[in-house]
């Protein structure tokens, strides 16, 4: 599952990697269009009664912190969600080559140039 929120540069690159490598049938993409701010964190969430659609949480924190009940971290967006593990993989710079890397580790998938 990736999760991004529309206004995210990074977000989309990791989405961009998701549909030419053709897994969009592989991975899920959630897509927020909304955030607040608490605590001087950014929140990303839906508006309304939209909800995410494995656990039903409104915010992408909830799903950091299913992962891991004590993370005091930032909540940023892409992040990948190995649905199978319940655990989540930190995107930072290496976004795109982790997320390709985790897809090879689960699925097997040789990624070779066309
Ligand atoms: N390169 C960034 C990409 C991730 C990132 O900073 N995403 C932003 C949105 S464009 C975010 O989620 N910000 C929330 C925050 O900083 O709390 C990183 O090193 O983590």
């Amino acid at each position: 599952m990736l999760y991004i929120h529309r206004g995210c540069p990074w977000a989309h690159r990791a989405n961009i990697v998701r549909s030419l490598k053709g897994l969009e049938d592989v991975v899920r993409l959630v897509t927020f269009n909304h955030s607040e701010k608490s605590e001087g964190k950014v929140l990303w969430c839906f508006e309304g009664e939209e909800r995410e659609p494995l656990y039903g949480f409104k915010y992408l924190k909830d799903v950091y912190k299913k992962g891991e009940p004590g993370f005091d971290g930032r909540f940023t967006v892409p992040m990948l969600w190995d649905t199978k593990t319940g655990k989540y993989r930190l995107t930072s710079e290496k976004v795109v080559v982790d997320f390709v890397y985790l897809l090879i580790h689960l699925y097997g998938f040789a990624f070779l140039p066309p």
